[in-house]
């Protein structure tokens, strides 16, 4: 059954050089709806009232390369939060498991690794039409959800540091 993530307490924006700087990492792979989940996370970040120029796009080949890259995003030290899109579909590939599995605890890990909050808006699909169903079609939209996400979780570890305790 196709669900939605809850929507969390909206982030006041700061303006100037304290804003917070996201970055969306986005899989190749299945190009055409993974754009549609770029999208849809730039649109839920404009609704945070994050400018577009404090959010950065990269490209990486597929979804195994996502952790990859958020990891090196992540060391940086230059984001709030990192958002992982891509698109792994069943039947195009025997190692379909093998991808989504490394996707999602890869990108775990650079969560836990690192301390930046790296969140997951990849899409599992057995089939195209149900991929295009969560990239903004009946389904939702897994990158809008993921920069939800994201904005959400950046706050937290803002709070967090600044009092020094769990808010
Ligand atoms: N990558 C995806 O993002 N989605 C897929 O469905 C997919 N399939 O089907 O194979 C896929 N494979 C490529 C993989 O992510 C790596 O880029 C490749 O194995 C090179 O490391």
């Amino acid at each position: 059954m196709a669900g939605r993530a809850p929507r969390g307490r909206p982030a006041a924006p700061r303006r100037g050089s304290a804003a917070p700087r996201f970055a969306i990492v986005a899989a190749r792979f299945n190009e055409r709806i993974t754009k549609r989940l770029v999208d849809g996370a730039a649109g839920a970040f404009a609704s945070h009232g994050v400018p577009a120029s404090r959010v950065d796009v990269y490209w990486v080949p597929g979804s195994f390369e996502l952790p990859q890259a958020a990891e090196h995003l992540a060391r940086t030290r230059r984001y709030a939060a990192i958002v992982c899109v891509g698109v792994v579909i069943r039947g195009q590939t025997p190692h379909f498991e093998h991808v989504a599995r490394e996707a999602a605890s890869g990108i775990q890990r650079v969560a836990l690794g690192t301390g930046v909050p790296a969140t997951f808006g990849v899409v599992t699909a057995l089939s195209e039409e149900q991929a295009w169903d969560r990239a903004g079609g009946e389904a939702g939209n897994r990158g809008e959800e993921a920069a939800e996400a994201a904005v959400e979780m950046a706050e937290f570890v803002a709070r967090v540091a600044k009092r020094g305790q769990t808010p």
